[in-house]
């Protein structure tokens, strides 16, 4: 079955579209390069929980529309009188998103079509795998508004491109190319803009064809492996071995290759 569904009101730009088995999300505010506001952060994290639910949806896709990713925090909405704390908006509106991305059984691919700035690059490094157009880029804008990184940069950043150039980049604010971003394994591939979606959906349709418990379950043993000593990673890879060694898809795996023949996972 294949279903299309958009969600767009005057506050929560924000596209769905659902073609099984991928869930393609676009943040959808051009205008102002898909800046977050309060209801566009509810909209996205009440989607991505939407999505962890169906079990139709094999691999998601993010990415922007028009010339930019996302530019970050509205920052015209911060101006409002009535504007909550930072902290509590950091802790209630991007927290929450970030930790559903990482949480989020299946695989998300990020496309990242223009610049991704402040919290719009840490919804990027949030993503599982990311591609990009060339002339994109990640700024962490928010030293240039007085501000810390937040939203994951400081966990995802150093991972990603070590400890020295993650310094370099937060504390200086320099944008980083997409090639530059490629040479350090911050996107996996950087394409013509023409190109990207189609690359974006080869990439997930082949996450979509995969076993989706042992995806879901290497997603959170990389995340975990971070955080622990090498025993204990070998003690997860072991009981999370047991988990997807127990599933009908392994059972389905060895047999397709025994077979000689593509196999077919259902995801139990
Ligand atoms: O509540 C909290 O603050 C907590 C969370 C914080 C996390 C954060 O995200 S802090 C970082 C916030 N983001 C930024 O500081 C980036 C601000 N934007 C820029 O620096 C530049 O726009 C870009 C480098 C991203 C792109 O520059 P450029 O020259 O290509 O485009 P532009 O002309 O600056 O922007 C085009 C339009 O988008 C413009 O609207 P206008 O004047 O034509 O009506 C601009 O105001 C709007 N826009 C861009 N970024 C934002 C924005 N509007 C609101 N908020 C934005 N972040």
């Amino acid at each position: 079955m294949t279903a299309t569904e958009a969600t767009t009101t005057e506050t929560a730009p924000l596209r769905l579209e659902i073609a099984d088995p991928i869930a393609t999300i676009t943040l959808d505010r051009p205008d102002a390069l898909n800046a977050l506001t309060g209801p566009l952060l509810a909209e996205l994290l009440s989607t991505f929980r939407r999505i962890g639910r169906d079990r139709s949806v094999r691999a998601v896709i993010l990415t922007g529309a028009g010339r930019a990713f996302c530019a970050g925090q509205d920052l015209k909405e911060r101006l409002a009188p009535d504007a909550p704390p930072l902290s509590v908006v950091v802790r209630e509106r991007y927290n929450p998103i970030v930790l559903a991305m990482r949480s989020l059984d299946q695989p998300i691919v990020g496309a990242i079509n223009g610049v991704a700035a402040g919290a719009g690059a840490s919804l990027a490094f949030a993503c599982d795998i990311r591609i990009a157009a060339e002339g994109a880029s990640f700024a962490l804008a928010f030293g240039r508004i007085g501000l810390v990184p937040d939203s994951g940069t400081t966990w995802f950043l150093p991972r990603l491109v070590g400890p020295a150039k993650a310094a370099e980049l937060a504390l200086m604010g320099t944008p980083l190319g997409a090639a530059d971003a490629e040479r350090f394994g911050v996107v996996a591939k950087v394409v013509p803009p023409e190109d990207l979606m189609a690359e974006a959906r080869t990439i997930a349709t082949h996450l979509a064809g995969l076993a989706p418990v042992a995806l879901a379950q290497t997603k959170r043993a990389l995340d975990r492996a971070w955080s622990t000593d090498l025993e204990t990673a070998l003690e997860e890879e072991a009981w999370r071995q047991g988990i997807a060694g127990s599933t009908a898809d392994h059972a389905e795996g060895i047999a397709a290759f025994v077979e000689k023949r593509a196999p077919r996972f259902e995801g139990r």
